[in-house]
């Protein structure tokens, strides 16, 4: 099938430029001045679809690099399967995500990313790629990490948070880091302090503190500060990369922002919640209402100032990308496994339909330019996470995953009854967007048309990475 896109607003990083964009089969072939022929033929009448884009923004399709579908967490399994996820992405302009393969302590690492290849295979409605998570760190895991990165796993996250369960030590983490330093790969941290937490979560719950915002509360800004200095200390002693996943505390984004002046190879993320939703106005709401936004790292205090520095951060590129860690509970019978115990309440908010609206919303409000939205939201994880020029950018020889995005339409994304995402809840109660996702093509098939869904279980396809565009 061949698509020309005309008369739209071209957008990457490098600035937005009226033209026409031409797709043939699965793949970007020309981008022109608008109305320009090519080889001396009338494009318009050739192309066997023609859309016009006046007036919107023509945007590479959203990567998020931060998802767990079906994750096991805390006796229950994240909500969203690879099928309902990836079609809730597509809905909202998502057309890559990279989950999370888990590999637990005594398991081989092998097997893990098998079950998630398992899990997908066939399931997906957009591309898709794998992160592996390493939950115990032994000579076999090392010899893995190896092998993992020939089939384009190429960034392995570690827990600093969850003794017992995902937790490695720092003796553990060295050796993970020292293999990523010699195959090239990238170290992806959850850096909180898991020791000192459970300490003050026991303390919590002996005073009878068993509330949902009782799970921010024992998690304090100095349990990430201090592991996001730890984890970077020992990326620094090692040569390891290192990305840090959903950081919401400022003082952990200062704490990175100094290794990075010094040049280290050092990143961060965060995600819309720690952007929009706080202590004091979600988690905290009245009788177990707030166990919908409990999350790790957890929302912080209003008070506190964290979201305006985040922003900035956003803009200084002091922080990277803005992933989702999509990670869904329903609140009948998942989130309430923790009532009367904030700490069994499965960790995790479902976003992955609504980060580049959500996001959209920072240049409505003047926080980044149209131009960072697109490099936080799709080009920068591309490079990061080594899919770049594959995706995160419209050129000649790209995937043809592309978004046409209405700056004057309007999306109001709170409603529970008409997110596509597989929960019987939204933590996005009362945001509405100004912009709309009009149309999404994945790989030169249109999966979304004017609020109508047109994908299909399958055509997604499992991208095997390369190593990361910054560490070269
Ligand atoms: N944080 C979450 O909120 N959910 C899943 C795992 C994590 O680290
Ligand atoms: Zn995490
Ligand atoms: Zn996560």
């Amino acid at each position: 099938m061949t698509i020309l896109i005309k008369n739209g607003n071209v957008v990457s990083p490098q600035g937005t430029i009226a033209a026409d964009v031409l797709i043939d089969g699965e793949r970007i072939v020309a981008i022109m001045a608008p109305g320009e022929t090519r080889l001396g033929s009338n494009l318009e009448s050739e192309a066997e679809r023609v859309i016009d884009a006046s007036g919107k923004y023509v945007i590479p399709g959203g990567i998020d690099p931060h998802t767990h579908m079906e994750l096991p967490f805390g006796g229950t399994f994240a909500s969203d399967t690879f099928e309902t996820g990836t079609r809730a992405a597509a809905w909202g302009g998502t057309t890559t995500i990279i989950d999370f393969a888990v590999q637990v302590q005594g398991a081989r690492v092998q097997d893990g990313l098998a079950a998630w290849h398992a899990k997908a295979a066939g399931n997906c409605h957009i591309d898709y790629g794998f992160h592996q998570i390493v939950g115990g760190v032994d000579d076999d895991s090392l010899k893995a990490m190896d092998e993992l990165v020939n089939e384009g796993v190429t960034s392995f996250k570690l827990f600093m948070a969850y003794p017992g369960v995902f937790y490695s030590d720092d003796g553990q983490i060295l050796k993970a880091m020292q293999t990523a330093s010699a195959n090239g790969s990238m170290i992806m941290m959850h850096a909180e302090n898991g020791m000192a937490i459970d300490v003050l979560v026991a303390q919590a719950l002996a005073e009878g503190k068993t509330d949902p915002r009782y799970h921010s509360l024992t998690r304090p800004w100095e349990t990430e500060a201090e592991a996001t200095n730890r984890a970077i200390m020992l990326a620094r002693l090692t040569g390891a990369p290192l990305y840090i996943v959903h950081m919401s505390a400022k003082q952990a984004v200062a704490v990175l922002q100094g290794a990075k002046d010094e040049g280290w190879n050092v990143f961060g993320e965060t995600c819309p919640q720690y952007l929009y939703l706080s202590l004091e106005d979600h988690l905290s709401q009245p009788g177990f209402e707030g166990a919908k936004w409990v999350c790790s790292t957890p929302l912080r205090a209003k008070a506190e100032h964290h979201q305006d520095e985040l922003w900035r951060y956003l803009r200084t590129n002091d922080l990277s990308i803005v992933s989702t860690d999509h990670c869904p509970f329903c609140f009948k019978e998942q989130k309430e496994l923790g009532v009367g115990n904030f700490s069994k309440i499965p960790n995790g908010i479902g976003s992955v339909e609504h980060r580049m609206d959500l996001i959209y919303q920072g240049v409505v409000d003047g926080r980044i330019t149209l131009e960072r939205w697109v490099e936080l939201c799709s080009t920068t994880p591309a490079r990061m996470f080594g899919l770049y020029p594959q995706k995160g950018v419209i050129a000649p020889g790209s995937d043809a995953d592309i978004v046409i995005y209405d700056p004057s339409g309007r999306t109001e994304i709170g409603l529970n009854k008409t997110h596509h995402m597989n929960m019987d809840h939204s933590a996005w109660k009362n945001f509405d967007i100004d912009g709309h996702v009009d149309t999404v093509i994945s790989r030169g098939t249109v999966v979304v048309d004017d609020n109508e869904y047109l994908g299909t279980k399958g055509h997604g396809r499992y991208l095997r990475r390369g190593l990361s565009q910054y560490l070269i």
